[in-house]
């Protein structure tokens, strides 16, 4: 049984609170505003996306790592491991057919006996399904048939069933329509079709329910999409209703896109719903989130931490979740790191002194705005990190627990090495 217990050793321990009470005094914070710092950190929970837990893989192959979950139970555990290290992660969200529980009450029942709830729930209109009577080859919600536009619309109020039963209230839509080649669509028909249908799914949404609308520049069409970026995202919300908001996935923009003024323009238009994190090289990637531009993440986190606190800002709670699908690493020792990356940007985002900061860029001291940021993103908050885990009952070091406890070895002897694919 894996053993749910985080012992800190004292050596470790010892050395983990003199490197905290070295940060203290170097920030020249009081112990109430350090205990706050850490309060903060504590605080921010991300949601874990179910299709996460299984190895991803590219289109041209999956590794499979050994011991990966095989049901929405055995993804429940996987998750239920990753809270117990790193105390990061409150949440699942679940993708719809893949997620589609057996037994509502017993998985109601996993979930609270490890203090998880379900997020979003997503719908799938990119692939066909067995049994399918109608293909979405040529798109979804925008398709020019009414039947499979309905299918589709049918699918995704099928989905806030599913998600009704365990206690979600958000629905993420993300559409994989778009053309491969020029003519083939004609671009405000499609858009004007996918407008029509997603104010159908909307009306069906309870009350207190939340759509979420994604937008990717391309993959998996690739001469267009039908909603392309924030712009577009934002008119079909608007389309909508007040309950509609846009979702923006870092991995969902062209290379040297500025995402973090995309996450200020939509705060200060309070319609930022969630963000999806990962990393990016070229496109969607969905590699470690923080593992290859942690500046571009902080930077990002420090419009995220202002807009929470701007008066200019009328934003409903941003919905966080890791979207990432890991090919070559250990998928729970990948999402504990993703874990561990967002939480650092958002302790240094904290850091940053805001009323120096609105002084100098009100001075136009172009050198002194950016050393206020480079100092909050320059400093080690590895201590703060982990002393949010610890002070929950969560290991020190997650990746070490995680290894030192054999916990993958005791998957692999428990669920075996054949795996389903159901990662993207
Ligand atoms: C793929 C899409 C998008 C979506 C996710 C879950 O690119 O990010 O949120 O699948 O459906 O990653
Ligand atoms: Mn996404
Ligand atoms: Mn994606």
């Amino acid at each position: 049984m894996i053993s749910e217990v985080n012992e800190v050793s004292p050596v470790e321990h010892k050395k983990h609170v003199a490197g905290l009470e070295f940060l203290k005094n170097a920030l020249e914070l009081s112990d109430q505003n350090f205990s706050n710092l850490v309060s903060a950190v504590q605080a921010l929970q991300v949601a874990i996306p179910s299709w996460a837990l299984g190895t991803g893989g590219t289109r041209f192959g999956r590794f499979p790592e050994g011991g990966e979950p095989r049901s929405l139970e055995e993804k429940i555990e996987d998750v239920g491991i990753i809270r117990n290290l790193t105390r990061a992660t409150n949440s699942v969200s679940l993708h719809i057919p893949w997620d589609i529980p057996k037994d509502v009450a017993a998985i109601q029942q996993m979930l609270h006996a490890r203090g998880l709830v379900i997020d979003s729930v997503n719908s799938n209109t990119f692939q066909d399904q067995a049994g399918q009577p109608l293909s979405y080859k040529f798109g979804s919600l925008c398709h020019t048939s009414d039947p499979v536009r309905n299918q589709a619309i049918q699918h995704n109020i099928e989905v806030i069933e599913h998600g009704k039963s365990l206690g979600s209230k958000v629905l993420t839509v993300w559409l994989a329509d778009g053309s491969n080649f020029p003519g083939q669509h004609n671009f405000r028909r499609a858009f004007a079709r996918t407008q029509k249908s997603l104010e159908q799914i909307y009306k069906a949404m309870p009350a207190d329910w939340t759509m979420l609308v994604e937008y990717k520049p391309y993959e998996p069409s690739f001469y267009s999409m039908v909603i392309p970026d924030w712009g577009t995202s934002h008119e079909l919300c608007k389309g909508c209703g007040d309950r509609a908001h846009v979702l923006v996935d870092l991995g969902h923009h062209l290379p040297n896109t500025n995402i973090e003024q995309i996450v200020a323009r939509l705060l200060h238009i309070g319609r930022l719903g969630g963000f999806h994190f990962n990393g990016s090289q070229y496109g969607d990637d969905d590699l470690t989130t923080g593992a290859i531009k942690p500046f571009q993440l902080f930077l990002i986190f420090h419009e995220l931490a202002t807009g929470a606190s701007d008066t200019l800002v009328k934003n409903p709670p941003v919905a966080y979740m890791i979207d990432a699908s890991h090919n070559l690493k250990d998928p729970i020792e990948d999402l504990m790191i993703s874990l561990e990356n967002i939480r650092t940007a958002y302790a240094k985002a904290l850091l940053v002194d805001i009323r120096a900061l609105e002084q100098a860029q009100h001075d136009n001291d172009v050198v002194a705005c950016e050393q206020i940021l480079q100092r909050a993103f320059q400093t080690d908050v590895r201590p703060i990190v982990a002393e949010a885990r610890i002070r929950e009952g969560g290991a020190l070091n997650p990746l070490e627990s995680f290894r030192s406890k054999r916990i993958r070895t005791e998957l692999i002897a428990k669920r075996g090495r054949k795996t389903i694919a159901t990662g993207l």
